[in-house]
């Protein structure tokens, strides 16, 4: 219990809000958002992903197992989250029901913690509305429970997807999926930013204020898409927060494909608007 409480005030630096750096897309989107047009080329090497968790504000840095067994050695410093299963975008999501395996058991991330890296979290990606929809809740709730009984807090990436979804980012969708991890004890439950359409005249703010009241006290956190400019997003993060009752943040590519002084300044913005609840204009002076 002890140890929870205290990888729980870790990774949401002693807030309740989560600040999740998100570093798993080179399984899950391959190499194509390190490297390319409008990414800093520093970002083609991993070391930039731990040297904007050293230098800036992070609560964890969430990648697969791998990648942190890599590189911990070197960033002790970093509160780590390992990613338990993961699968390509090369899997054709849009005609197939897509299942996310899981890639190693808990034993694996106890071992790792036994040895010294300082892992205080795991995630855990369910697909909801695919055909796997069953194998991939079970994992999660087994995990869960067994993570609890560790010690490690749980975040759950929660996608409805699949032949029987028609719109991913349906409002009501994404209420379920944020209900969904309440039922299965995570501790968190990242979604995307639901997109209202037709007559839902409400904003994407408004409209993740029923998910956050689904999630009850599972907190929301919305991942953060591809790249835009800094006060777009810290804005759209502002409003999430604000009107939409998130309980923190989940930012990946917004983060790690600018060069590593812009990268580090935005996790100081980022943590302004989520940790101390800043204006965007106060945290963009940052
Ligand atoms: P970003 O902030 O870069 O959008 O990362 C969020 C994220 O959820 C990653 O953690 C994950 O790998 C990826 O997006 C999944 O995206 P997709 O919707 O393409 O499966």
């Amino acid at each position: 219990r002890e140890e929870y409480i205290d990888n729980y005030l870790k990774a949401t630096r002693g807030t309740g809000r989560l600040m999740l750096f998100a570093c798993d897309q080179k399984i899950e989107h391959l190499n194509k958002d390190f490297y390319g047009e409008g990414i800093d080329l520093a970002d083609a090497e991993p070391e930039h992903l731990f040297e904007i968790g050293r230098q800036g504000v992070c609560g964890v840095l969430a990648g697969q197992r791998g990648l942190i067994a890599q590189y911990a050695a070197d960033y002790p410093e970093i509160n780590y989250l390992v990613k338990m299963n993961s699968k390509t975008n090369l899997v054709k999501t849009s005609q197939d029901d897509p299942y996310s395996p899981q890639l190693y058991d808990l034993d694996a991330i106890l071992a790792m913690r036994e040895a010294g890296v300082n892992i205080v979290g795991l995630g855990y990606t369910i697909y909801l509305g695919s055909e796997y929809e069953s194998t991939m809740m079970a994992e999660a709730g087994e995990l869960i429970a067994q993570a609890h009984a560790n010690g490690l807090l749980v975040v759950l990436w929660i996608y409805p997807r699949g032949k029987a979804v028609t719109a991913e980012k349906d409002p009501d969708l994404i209420a379920g999926a944020a209900g969904v991890a309440l039922c299965l004890g995570a501790d968190f439950v990242k979604v995307n930013p639901p997109k209202p359409e037709g007559d839902d005249t409400r904003t994407p703010a408004e409209a993740l204020k029923v998910a956050s009241m689904a999630a009850g006290r599972t907190g929301l956190v919305c991942a953060g898409g591809s790249t835009v400019d800094a006060k777009t997003f810290l804005t759209q993060l502002y409003d999430q927060i604000h009107v939409g009752g998130a309980c923190g943040n989940a930012t990946g590519r917004n983060i790690h494909q600018r060069s590593l002084d812009e990268a580090v300044r935005l996790t100081k913005a980022i943590s302004a608007i989520t940790l101390a609840d800043y204006s965007v204009a106060d945290a963009l002076a940052v």
